[in-house]
């Protein structure tokens, strides 16, 4: 293993925890959000205990300290997806409103009725409803690539569709059921030649593997702190600055504006102009830190770790008889393995393996529509980061073995 698994756990207080006199805690819920390391959490408390101020709005010491963090930070997330200019990073509350940004703001100034929209199969439900709300309101068409079997999208349908000219493809990087990584630099090329704008959702590939939006050549791109073991409550929205630059803001408030009279306003520059209010300041000093943390562990080290911990998983759930895996193998995948078991609801399989300290989640996990495709109301989803071991892969399995004993 490239790394000192042992050393990281160490970093992460939460791991410690025993949930009940002898059950120690096997967290396999990170899709879900990440646990915290030391430094997220100190970092977050030390502004609060030393450097706790509003930012842009005042000359004191405090107010200048915080500003200062809060933009430090922006400069990290910026650096760590590689884009040119921190200003094409807005602070945003999650993955989930960075999206609703741009079907709220981008969108709505160049969408008319009839216009295309594509999204997937695969997606979330953050990039389903918005595009359901718009189509609604101003009458657009969706078109969604197909889930091949397999777990991959099917790229000759997406090819075909292409040619009925949409104005925007907006696709999952990975998908948070499946594990599927889609080849987005692909996607995102041929939408381009066929003139679409693009939008990643990377609320699963930005925590797990490094993401290049320059390489990528993508349009818009969200994603969450919580996912990638910074704080809840902060995420971002990278865009290109043309883009950025043409779209009307997004709520209104202060420290989107420039200037404000009774009967107008004039917004603020990139990247305030969408940042309305007092923003989530701490959070997003706890967002760079968790920048720092995953710089010092190097994604690629992230994502190599996360890769045998999920060919190991899916080599032991396949072990398992009745166990059904969903999502592609292992080399097209992220570290995500929802199955089903043939004698227990995902549900029950989660509450019995709860008693063993195994924490996985159980349900639809936001993408309904792509249960509906596999024919299926939910699934129990194991998913795996960084601090994942084998022994805790070994620690679900005897539990599923459980839950197959009580309920034959
Ligand atoms: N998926 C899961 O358990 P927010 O909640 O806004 O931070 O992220 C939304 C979101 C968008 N896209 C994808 C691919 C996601 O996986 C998620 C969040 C969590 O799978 C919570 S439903």
């Amino acid at each position: 293993m490239s790394l000192d698994i042992e050393h990281i756990r160490q970093d992460f207080p939460i791991l410690k925890r025993e949930l009940r006199p002898g059950v120690k805690l096997v967290y396999l819920d990170s899709t879900a959000t990440a646990q915290k390391p030391a430094s997220v959490i100190e970092a977050m408390d030390s502004f609060y205990r030393l450097s706790n101020a509003n930012i842009h709005r005042g000359v004191h010491t405090l107010a200048e300290e915080s500003t200062a963090l809060y933009e430090q930070a922006r400069e990290k997330i910026a650096r760590f997806i590689n884009a040119a200019s921190p200003r094409q990073v807005i602070y945003t509350r999650n993955t989930t409103e960075s999206l609703n940004l741009v079907a709220y703001t981008w969108a709505r100034a160049n969408l008319k009725p009839g216009d295309l929209v594509i999204l997937t199969e695969m997606e979330h439900h953050s990039n389903l409803v918005p595009w359901h709300m718009l189509a609604a309101e101003r009458g657009i068409r969706l078109e969604f690539i197909p889930v091949a079997e397999n777990g991959l999208l099917d790229l000759d349908a997406y090819k075909k569709l292409l040619e009925l000219g949409p104005k925007l493809v907006s696709f999952t990087h990975m998908s948070n059921v499946l594990g599927t990584i889609n080849p987005a630099k692909e996607i995102i090329a041929l939408a381009h030649a066929a003139g679409a704008v693009t939008m990643l959702d990377g609320a699963q590939s930005v925590p797990h593997f490094a993401v290049d939006v320059k390489a990528l050549d993508v349009d818009f791109m969200a994603f969450s702190a919580h996912k990638m073991l910074g704080p809840t409550g902060i995420g971002a929205l990278y865009g290109k600055t043309a883009l950025l630059e043409a779209m009307p803001p997004f709520l209104g408030g202060g420290d989107m504006i420039k200037e404000v009279k009774l009967r107008s306003f004039r917004a603020n520059d990139l990247p305030y102009k969408f940042e309305a209010g007092t923003p989530a300041i701490a959070e997003a000093v706890g967002f760079g830190a968790a920048v720092d943390y995953l710089n010092s562990v190097g994604m690629d080290n992230v994502a190599a770790h996360e890769h045998e911990i999920t060919e190991y998983a899916l080599e032991r759930l396949e072990e398992i008889p009745g166990v059904k895996l969903f999502g592609p193998e292992a080399k097209f995948k992220g570290g995500v393995a929802a199955f089903t078991l043939d004698c227990a609801h995902p549900h029950d399989v989660a509450q019995i393996l709860d008693g063993d300290g195994v924490a996985v989640r159980a349900g639809h996990h936001c993408a309904q529509p792509l249960h509906e495709k596999f024919g299926i109301p939910a699934t129990s989803r194991a998913s795996f980061y960084l601090y994942s071991t084998k022994e805790e892969v070994d620690r679900l399995v005897d539990g599923i073995y459980k839950v197959k004993k009580i309920f034959s």
